[in-house]
């Protein structure tokens, strides 16, 4: 049994669609942003010391970071998802797995902590969005014509870059990254997903 640590409209939305795809039993414990700071409550930082959403649990050991969770849940249910060891879309999965948190989320995060300073934060305004442009475009380029990362079929990394591709959607860059578009569209509609966030609770990026 696989238990889900999942905080509503966060990272962990995209768990909750891979084991809705794949069918896997799995129960949900729901924790809920602060209504005021937005952060995570404190009932995480007792699972784990970093508090963070997603963590599962997986046969008793608890598992943090999404990558990590996708590939340990893939490993276990869904080796298809995730190309042969020294195959070359193999590199190609270990680049896009490791870019969705650890190169997509800087600029996201950056130009969501500044939002808060208002103009103080001017000065690094044109050299986020720089960031962000350019993240989003290579999220864009690198799908391939079937709509999907490095496999023709779902594959681990479209789980991994669902969620940095639902945040451009919010900030409406749609229009410039049609191919981006098309993709999470796609995902909103599969009935795994929409399965996912009835369990999971309102969701604002769907
Ligand atoms: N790299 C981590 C990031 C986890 C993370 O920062 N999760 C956010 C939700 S999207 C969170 O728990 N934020 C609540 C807080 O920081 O209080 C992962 O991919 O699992």
């Amino acid at each position: 049994m696989i238990t889900v640590h999942h905080l509503n409209n966060s990272r962990s939305q995209r768990i909750l669609w891979l084991l809705e795809e794949l069918g896997v039993a799995y129960e949900i414990k729901h924790y809920t942003r602060d209504r005021v700071s937005n952060l995570a409550p404190p009932e995480l930082l007792e699972v784990h010391p970093l508090g963070k959403s997603p963590m599962i649990e997986l046969d008793g050991r608890l598992i943090v970071e999404s990558g990590a969770i996708v590939e340990a849940i893939c490993a276990r249910h869904a080796a298809h998802m995730v190309p042969p060891a020294n195959s070359d879309a193999y590199i190609d999965h270990m680049e896009l797995m490791h870019f969705a948190e650890g190169s997509a989320m800087t600029p996201i995060l950056l130009a969501l902590y500044t939002s808060r300073l208002g103009e103080a934060a001017a000065p690094l305004h044109p050299r986020i969005n720089e960031q962000l442009d350019s993240h989003f475009n290579y999220m864009e380029q690198q799908l391939r014509p079937s709509g999907h990362y490095v496999l023709d079929e779902l594959s681990a990394v479209d789980i991994m870059m669902s969620f940095p591709a639902e945040v451009a959607m919010s900030q409406g860059r749609g229009a410039k990254l049609p191919k981006l578009a098309a993709f999470v569209d796609w995902m909103q509609n599969r009935d795994a997903f929409k399965r996912s966030v009835e369990k999971g609770g309102a969701y604002r990026f769907a």
